[in-house]
């Protein structure tokens, strides 16, 4: 597919139309906005840029405010899921917000057991491992996502023209943390089952594809305009393994948003191996880690495809001048595709000198806006 027939298929009268009439994709500050216009396949007055995991540890804001407060509740308080969400785009004017959440809360508001751990990450109650498991898995109900429709309609209100991305975890990636019970290295668990019991770990992916699809649309239908599908762990899959037990799953959740003609990412770590399979769940946008430079990824996926990412975090911590080198490097690279988001390969470390991510931001702005004009 070319880049302007893929254009065509996103934001059209029609797709707006199934979007709330307050929705701010309605409005031509948002959805040309730098960030819409680079998903859409379009150039913007500058390349647009965000940072995976910009909320959080980084900021001394973000761990003031949650101060004695546990995660899940920081996440299901919608004032500070709201203020969470915008600090770093006040502090750092980076192009997009994405969503203060996890991956882990459609589960929780369906009623499952888990928790996140600090230092650790999400750990269920009890493991989900065997087909009468997910049988008894709880349904996650439409009421029950109010509080994160609430927190992005407060979240959008204040963002004005900077769009908010939504996100939700993969099938697969959801499906490993509950069938583990808790974080892991290789993902073995689900990787045997998968194989031992295609049954059962057929069934919790339909269940983790449905309750991924309804948090995506929630977060949709109350002002996000774009939406990211988190399939971190999708690299310790085969292909042939991702093609047969995940790729469906990914579909389904792809595709029951597809309709809202808002822009899909679909992103993982380790996957240069994956990506046109990746693509072929129905992403418009991929997400690269930093592993493969973004030309590579743009002839492996066959072009015609906005490419996001992919500065290496670890090159926040290298210095000015390393950093420098490495972001021209990848805004070079991004030049294959048809439009680029600039982004991290992952998550920005607890570590980093939030100062160091506003120069980044500035840097990106200035540079790419000289070679638009
Ligand atoms: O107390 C804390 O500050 C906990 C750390 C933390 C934070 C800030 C966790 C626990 N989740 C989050 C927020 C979060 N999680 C966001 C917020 C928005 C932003 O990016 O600014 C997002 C998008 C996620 C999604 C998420 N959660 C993913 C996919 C993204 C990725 O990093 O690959 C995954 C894998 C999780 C699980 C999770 N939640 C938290 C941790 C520490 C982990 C990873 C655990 C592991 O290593 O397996």
């Amino acid at each position: 597919m070319t880049a302007s027939s893929r254009q065509r298929e996103l934001l059209t009268a029609e797709q707006l139309s199934a979007l709330p009439s307050d929705h701010p994709l309605h409005t031509t500050a948002v959805a040309d906005s730098p960030m819409i216009a680079a998903l859409t396949g379009r150039t913007g007055a500058h390349a647009p840029v965000w940072f995976m995991r910009q909320a959080g540890r980084s900021l001394p804001e973000y761990k003031k405010v949650r101060e004695g407060v546990p995660m899940l509740d920081a996440c299901l308080n919608p004032a500070l899921a709201a203020e969470i969400t915008l600090q770093p785009v006040r502090r750092h004017g980076v192009d997009a917000a994405i969503f203060f959440s996890d991956i882990v809360i459609p589960m929780k508001l369906a009623g499952v057991d888990v928790d996140i751990v600090p230092g650790r990450g999400p750990v269920l109650g009890t493991p989900v491992r065997t087909l009468e498991d997910i049988q008894a898995l709880p349904e996650l109900t439409d009421e029950a996502l109010d509080p994160i429709r609430e927190a992005v309609a407060l979240t959008v209100k204040e963002l004005g023209d900077t769009p908010l991305i939504g996100f939700a975890g993969a099938p697969f990636t959801v499906a490993a943390y509950m069938v583990e019970g808790g974080p892991s290295r290789d993902h073995l668990r689900p990787r045997t089952m998968m194989h031992a019991d295609p049954e059962a770990w057929d069934a919790l992916g339909q269940w983790a594809a449905r309750t991924s699809a309804q948090f995506l649309a929630a977060q949709i239908e109350a002002g996000a305009s774009a939406v990211q599908l988190f399939d971190s762990w999708a690299g310790s899959l085969s292909e042939a393994d991702y093609r047969r037990f995940v790729q469906p799953h990914s579909a389904t959740t792809l595709a029951h948003v597809a309709h809202y003609g808002v822009p899909r990412i679909h992103f993982g770590t380790g996957t240069a191996e994956l990506l046109p399979a990746m693509l072929d769940a129905g992403a418009d946008v991929i997400g690269v880690d930093y592993r493969l430079p973004l030309h590579t990824a743009n002839e492996r996926i066959g072009s015609g495809v906005p490419l996001q990412g992919n500065i290496d975090p670890a090159l926040l911590a290298a210095g000015w001048d390393a950093l420098k080198e490495h972001t021209d490097s990848v805004l070079e690279s991004g030049k294959t595709a048809p439009s680029h988001i600039v982004n991290l390969g992952h998550g920005v470390p607890p570590t980093t000198d939030p100062t160091v991510l506003t120069r980044l931001v500035e840097y990106i702005h200035e540079v790419t806006a000289v070679e638009v004009r």
